[in-house]
């Protein structure tokens, strides 16, 4: 069986000789190139300049020689948009940074010192306002030419010459992907809350241009189109980022376009990435026409492998989860990996539908060891033929490995971490004294934070000024209960998000009218804090969020941004004597990084002067015991009790 008739068996839902093993096929499952240079060295292969895949990312193209050691079956032919536009990189005018703008004019930056990735810092429609500025905006051209050069060939090259299936991939990225890239994240989301004519009309600007593209490209591969890709990321570590209804209301309708578009036009599968837990709209993926999901992010809430396969392994192709790299891929033994490898496989593998991939490309911190026990136990285990085959293996088989760990991925779920724990929706809106009714102008104030709409807090805040009201009493009245409601329907699931965001937003907008006439009558914050995501690591969704609900909730809050250095942290400390330091991580790459600034404030005497909060996607109370951090919370309505207990100002 060649690579190609062993993908398609497996897309077939049908068992191959052996499971088909992708390292490099697609720039969502290849590796970092740090990590790619020590495997390199570690198979004994020469050394050689490594040439990057992608240059966000800072990932390799696996080379002849480890794809031939490792047998690797998926080859990435897609042409890529940053072929057609020259990247020109300035080193000299963003201090710190060497950074460039692509073609779409979103703008990326790595850091001179530590940088493992360049990542986005200029959105060039974070400031639009009409839809004259998404049209008259100079999109790139989707069909020019020298896109598409020489695809043709390859392709036909790559199945009948080399028996290796075509993967064909997308312009660019998702077209959700794509908006948040484009106007940002931080605006977005909220977008979807209170702008949605405006960004769905830039989200289709968007699919246009992914459709033109596709007009293109699948008639020119044709035949040899075996797998084209899409992806979006719409959840994160504990669930969707949006609601499944919004998903289906703005989201499904828009992916359900474009598949039908490839589907009309081709035989090829349809992959999707998206990270997280994804679980609760996979029946919709189905829906849509999505054959393939990846990366399978395991250690996710919801994204245990065998319920994932008993529920949906019939429908769907698992393209991923063979190990996870925020667990034990990056901290664990190499038997580790061996027994988490081999439990994957024993659960996603049998009846084929199973592609043999990390979650997402092996980062930077993966050591070769554990590369080659995830491909030793493949090898061993992998193999549909043998007599220990995936779903043939003796009732007795877990017995044979006393060590082998239930659960592999610690979790970041402790209960122990939760400073009491979450309000009700019903007990947050009793915080409003029902037998004390509020003014008309502070009740509008509160329904407006509530419902996520800002210009409407701000004219209320200011109304609520003008009529005299203590500024005082417009905080602990109105928008620090308000913000509890939000914070407690984001705990229970009620709020995801764009309704968070929104709620948060608006706030912030308020509390920058009212803490001028605070400071005015004397009025102190509750307490003073600063914040930042830690140098490396550019997300900076959640800590934006702890940062607006640390505002919510009567704190003055300066935020140092993503990507903050211990130096940084330092001196925010000794210029602004702040009671509480937020930080937030959610690469395993950076979260040492905590550790390293922790070790730098008790160098430089100011360790004591505060308490450490910290948190992010990986981060676990273990983890904030072990690099000596005062606390951690999971999420950001937790962020303000862990806060408010650290500091005991309950
Ligand atoms: Co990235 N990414 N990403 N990413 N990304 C993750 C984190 C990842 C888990 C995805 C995966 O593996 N499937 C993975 C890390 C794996 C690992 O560590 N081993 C990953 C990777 C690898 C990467 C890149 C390297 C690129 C790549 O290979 N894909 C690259 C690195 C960039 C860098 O930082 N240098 C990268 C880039 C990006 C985007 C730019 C595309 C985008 C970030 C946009 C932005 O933040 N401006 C992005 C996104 C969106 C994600 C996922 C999908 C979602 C993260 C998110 O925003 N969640 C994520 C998947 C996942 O989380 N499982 C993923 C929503 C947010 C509200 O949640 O940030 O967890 P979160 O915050 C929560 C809590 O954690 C907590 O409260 C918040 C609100 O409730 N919390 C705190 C956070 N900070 C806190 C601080 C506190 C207390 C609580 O006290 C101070």
């Amino acid at each position: 069986m060649n690579s190609r008739q062993r993908l398609l068996t497996a897309l077939n839902h049908q068992e191959p000789d052996r499971i088909p093993f992708d390292l490099g096929g697609t720039v969502l499952t290849s590796i970092h190139v740090n990590a790619y240079k020590r495997l390199r060295q570690y198979l004994g292969l020469p050394e050689k300049d490594i040439e990057v895949m992608d240059i966000f990312q800072q990932i390799a193209v696996v080379d002849e020689d480890v794809r031939q050691k490792l047998g690797a079956d998926i080859r990435n032919v897609a042409p890529r948009s940053s072929a057609t536009f020259k990247i020109v990189i300035n080193t000299t005018d963003l201090p710190g940074y060497d950074f460039f703008h692509d073609e779409w004019k979103i703008g990326w930056r790595k850091p001179k010192e530590g940088g493992f990735f360049y990542d986005m810092f200029d959105h060039p429609l974070a400031n639009a306002t009409s839809i004259n500025d998404i049209k008259n905006f100079p999109w790139p051209d989707p069909v020019d030419p020298a896109r598409f050069e020489g695809l043709a060939e390859r392709a036909r090259y790559v199945a009948e010459d080399m028996g290796e299936p075509v993967i064909l991939g997308g312009l660019a990225a998702g077209f959700f992907e794509l908006t948040c890239w484009t106007r940002g994240y931080g605006k977005v989301y909220p977008d979807l809350v209170n702008n949605v004519e405006w960004v769905t009309y830039l989200m289709d600007r968007i699919i246009d241009l992914k459709l033109q593209y596709w007009e293109v490209a699948l008639p020119m591969v044709g035949q040899y189109a075996d797998v084209v890709q899409e992806a979006d990321d719409v959840a994160g570590q504990f669930g969707l980022l949006i609601s499944p209804e919004v998903y289906r209301k703005l989201i499904k309708p828009r992916h359900k376009k474009i598949v039908d578009f490839i589907k009309a036009r081709s035989n090829a599968r349809v992959f999707y990435h998206c990270c997280g837990a994804v679980r609760d709209i996979i029946p919709d993926l189905v829906d849509i026409g999505f054959d393939i999901i990846n990366p399978v992010q395991v250690s996710a809430k919801g994204m245990e492998s065998k319920a994932l396969k008993q529920d949906f392994g019939r429908d769907i192709t698992f393209w991923g989860g063979l190990v996870d790299t925020q667990g034990v891929f990056t901290d664990g033994t190499p038997q580790q990996v061996r027994d988490e490898v081999r439990r994957r496989i024993d659960d996603f593998a049998p009846e084929g539908g199973f592609v043999a991939a990390t979650v997402h490309n092996i980062q930077s911190n993966v050591p070769p060891e554990n590369i080659m026990a995830m491909w030793e136990a493949l090898q061993e285990y992998g193999c549909y033929e043998a007599d220990n085959a995936p779903g043939r293996r003796p009732p007795d088989y877990w017995q044979d490995y006393p060590e082998a760990p239930a659960r592999p991925v610690t979790f970041n779920t402790s209960p122990d971490s939760m400073a009491g724990r979450a309000l009700t929706p019903e007990e947050a809106a009793a915080l409003f004294n029902e037998e004390q009714p509020l003014a008309p102008v502070l009740n509008e104030l509160k329904d407006a934070i509530i419902n996520g709409n800002p210009p409407v807090a701000l004219d209320k805040a200011r109304r609520a000024l003008d009529a005299g009201i203590n500024p005082g009493v417009i905080i602990s009245d109105v928008v620090m209960p308000a913000m509890q409601v939000v914070g407690s329907k984001f705990e229970c699931g009620e709020y995801f998000l764009p309704e968070m965001m929104a709620a948060a937003i608006g706030t912030q907008g308020v509390m920058k009218v009212l803490r001028p006439k605070l400071i005015e009558s004397g009025i102190q914050p509750v307490a003073k804090a600063i914040i930042g995501t830690v140098k490396g690591d550019l997300h900076d969704i959640g800590k934006n969020l702890v940062a607006m609900m640390w505002e919510g909730a009567g704190f003055n809050v300066i935020d140092l941004g993503p990507d903050v250095s211990a130096d940084k942290f330092i001196k925010a400390i000794q210029d602004n004597q702040p009671q509480l330091v937020g930080m937030s991580a959610l690469l395993t790459t950076t979260m040492p990084m905590m550790g390293k600034i922790i070790r730098a404030l008790e160098d430089a005497g100011v360790r004591d002067q505060v308490k450490i909060l910290i948190g992010g996607a990986g981060v676990t109370q273990a983890f904030a015991e072990q690099v000596g951090a005062d606390g951690y919370a999971p999420d950001a309505s937790a962020a303000v009790r862990k806060a408010k207990e650290l500091l005991a100002l309950n």
